[in-house]
Protein backbone atom coordinates (compact mmCIF):
# COMPACT_ATOMS: atom_id res chain seq x y z
CA UNK A 1 0.00 0.00 0.00
CA UNK A 2 1.33 3.37 -0.86
CA UNK A 3 1.68 6.03 1.60
CA UNK A 4 -0.07 9.36 0.90
CA UNK A 5 3.26 11.31 0.31
CA UNK A 6 4.44 8.66 -1.92
CA UNK A 7 1.27 8.28 -3.93
CA UNK A 8 1.38 12.20 -4.34
CA UNK A 9 4.70 12.26 -5.54
CA UNK A 10 4.35 9.53 -7.99
CA UNK A 11 0.88 11.11 -8.88
CA UNK A 12 3.25 14.00 -10.11
CA UNK A 13 5.65 12.44 -11.57
CA UNK A 14 2.89 10.88 -14.01
CA UNK A 15 2.19 14.42 -14.99
CA UNK A 16 5.68 15.36 -15.86
CA UNK A 17 5.61 11.87 -17.77
CA UNK A 18 2.62 13.13 -19.75
CA UNK A 19 4.04 16.15 -20.32
CA UNK A 20 7.31 15.30 -22.03
CA UNK A 21 5.09 13.04 -24.23
CA UNK A 22 3.63 16.50 -25.32
CA UNK A 23 6.56 18.81 -25.09
CA UNK A 24 8.33 15.79 -27.85
CA UNK A 25 4.80 15.29 -30.05
CA UNK A 26 5.09 19.45 -30.77
CA UNK A 27 8.51 18.79 -31.45
CA UNK A 28 7.31 16.29 -33.86
CA UNK A 29 4.90 18.15 -35.19
CA UNK A 30 7.15 21.85 -35.49
CA UNK A 31 9.64 19.27 -37.21
CA UNK A 32 7.24 17.84 -39.57
CA UNK A 33 6.09 21.11 -41.11
CA UNK A 34 9.50 22.31 -41.62
CA UNK A 35 10.61 19.64 -43.81
CA UNK A 36 12.47 17.29 -41.26
CA UNK A 37 10.39 13.92 -41.57
CA UNK A 38 13.45 12.01 -39.71
CA UNK A 39 13.24 13.88 -36.96
CA UNK A 40 10.02 14.52 -36.97
CA UNK A 41 9.91 10.27 -36.65
CA UNK A 42 12.29 10.02 -33.96
CA UNK A 43 10.74 12.58 -31.96
CA UNK A 44 6.94 10.72 -32.88
CA UNK A 45 8.25 7.75 -31.49
CA UNK A 46 10.11 9.75 -28.27
CA UNK A 47 6.43 10.89 -27.42
CA UNK A 48 5.14 7.86 -27.85
CA UNK A 49 8.03 6.22 -25.14
CA UNK A 50 6.90 8.85 -22.72
CA UNK A 51 3.64 8.14 -22.78
CA UNK A 52 4.33 4.17 -22.14
CA UNK A 53 6.63 6.07 -19.10
CA UNK A 54 3.33 7.64 -18.06
CA UNK A 55 0.96 4.52 -18.32
CA UNK A 56 3.87 2.91 -15.83
CA UNK A 57 3.22 4.92 -13.50
CA UNK A 58 -0.62 5.11 -13.81
CA UNK A 59 -0.51 1.08 -13.46
CA UNK A 60 2.02 0.99 -10.55
CA UNK A 61 -0.12 3.68 -8.15
CA UNK A 62 -3.61 1.95 -8.73
CA UNK A 63 -1.64 -1.73 -8.23
CA UNK A 64 -0.28 -0.55 -4.63
CA UNK A 65 -3.77 0.92 -3.64
CA UNK A 66 -3.45 4.35 -4.73
CA UNK A 67 -5.41 6.53 -7.43
CA UNK A 68 -3.69 7.67 -10.91
CA UNK A 69 -4.74 10.77 -11.47
CA UNK A 70 -4.42 11.74 -15.05
CA UNK A 71 -3.82 15.51 -15.37
CA UNK A 72 -5.10 18.37 -17.15
CA UNK A 73 -2.36 18.90 -20.34
CA UNK A 74 -0.33 22.53 -20.68
CA UNK A 75 0.45 23.69 -24.19
CA UNK A 76 4.04 22.71 -24.82
CA UNK A 77 5.68 25.58 -27.14
CA UNK A 78 4.76 25.32 -30.41
CA UNK A 79 7.67 26.90 -32.32
CA UNK A 80 11.78 25.95 -31.92
CA UNK A 81 14.15 28.51 -33.65
CA UNK A 82 16.37 25.86 -34.92
CA UNK A 83 17.16 21.48 -34.64
CA UNK A 84 20.19 22.30 -32.63
CA UNK A 85 18.15 24.46 -30.32
CA UNK A 86 15.45 21.42 -30.55
CA UNK A 87 17.85 18.76 -28.99
CA UNK A 88 19.13 21.44 -26.54
CA UNK A 89 16.15 21.47 -25.14
CA UNK A 90 15.14 18.16 -25.09
CA UNK A 91 18.91 17.45 -22.82
CA UNK A 92 17.43 20.00 -20.78
CA UNK A 93 14.17 18.44 -20.40
CA UNK A 94 15.77 15.32 -19.30
CA UNK A 95 18.05 16.19 -16.79
CA UNK A 96 14.82 17.84 -15.62
CA UNK A 97 13.18 14.59 -15.31
CA UNK A 98 16.59 12.50 -13.83
CA UNK A 99 16.39 14.95 -11.33
CA UNK A 100 12.67 14.38 -10.78
CA UNK A 101 13.34 10.45 -10.53
CA UNK A 102 16.34 11.30 -8.22
CA UNK A 103 14.45 13.21 -5.61
CA UNK A 104 11.52 9.99 -5.95
CA UNK A 105 14.43 7.67 -4.87
CA UNK A 106 15.46 9.83 -2.16
CA UNK A 107 11.72 9.86 -1.08
CA UNK A 108 11.83 6.22 -1.09
CA UNK A 109 14.83 6.10 1.21
CA UNK A 110 13.24 8.62 3.53
CA UNK A 111 9.56 6.85 3.65
CA UNK A 112 11.09 3.57 3.83
CA UNK A 113 9.43 2.80 1.02
CA UNK A 114 11.94 -0.52 -0.47
CA UNK A 115 9.24 -1.66 -2.89
CA UNK A 116 9.09 1.82 -4.64
CA UNK A 117 12.57 2.11 -4.59
CA UNK A 118 13.40 -1.06 -6.17
CA UNK A 119 10.45 -0.53 -8.68
CA UNK A 120 11.87 3.22 -9.88
CA UNK A 121 15.28 2.03 -10.68
CA UNK A 122 13.88 0.94 -14.03
CA UNK A 123 13.71 4.65 -14.54
CA UNK A 124 16.77 5.28 -13.24
CA UNK A 125 18.86 3.41 -16.04
CA UNK A 126 16.15 4.92 -18.74
CA UNK A 127 17.47 8.41 -17.64
CA UNK A 128 21.11 7.46 -17.79
CA UNK A 129 20.37 5.86 -21.33
CA UNK A 130 17.69 9.08 -22.53
CA UNK A 131 20.40 11.51 -21.65
CA UNK A 132 23.30 9.88 -23.28
CA UNK A 133 21.50 8.93 -26.58
CA UNK A 134 20.40 12.87 -26.96
CA UNK A 135 24.01 13.89 -25.96
CA UNK A 136 25.08 11.77 -28.83
CA UNK A 137 22.37 13.58 -31.30
CA UNK A 138 24.08 16.71 -29.96
CA UNK A 139 27.28 15.53 -30.83
CA UNK A 140 26.58 13.98 -34.38
CA UNK A 141 24.43 17.37 -35.28
CA UNK A 142 27.74 19.47 -34.00
CA UNK A 143 29.76 17.70 -36.72
CA UNK A 144 27.20 17.32 -39.37
CA UNK A 145 27.13 19.54 -42.38
CA UNK A 146 24.68 18.38 -44.37
CA UNK A 147 20.90 18.49 -42.59
CA UNK A 148 19.66 16.23 -45.50
CA UNK A 149 21.91 13.44 -44.29
CA UNK A 150 21.31 14.03 -40.70
CA UNK A 151 17.66 13.78 -41.43
CA UNK A 152 18.08 10.85 -43.20
CA UNK A 153 20.18 9.03 -40.26
CA UNK A 154 19.14 9.90 -36.83
CA UNK A 155 16.40 7.07 -37.02
CA UNK A 156 19.74 4.68 -36.69
CA UNK A 157 20.60 6.49 -33.79
CA UNK A 158 17.89 5.46 -31.78
CA UNK A 159 17.82 2.85 -28.77
CA UNK A 160 14.10 0.85 -29.20
CA UNK A 161 13.59 -0.61 -25.24
CA UNK A 162 10.59 1.95 -23.76
FE1 LIG B 1 12.42 10.83 -21.08
O1 LIG B 1 12.04 9.42 -19.96
FE2 LIG B 1 10.33 9.58 -19.29
O2 LIG B 1 10.31 11.36 -19.07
Amino acid sequence: MLSEKMEKILNEQLAKEGYSSDIYLAMASWAEVNGFAGIAKWLYAQSEEERVHMLKFLAYINDRGGHAIVPASEQPPKNYETIQKLFEKVLEHEKYISAAINEIVGKCIELKDYTTHTWIQWFVNEQIEEEAQVKNILDKLALSHDMYIFDRDIMGMRSEDE
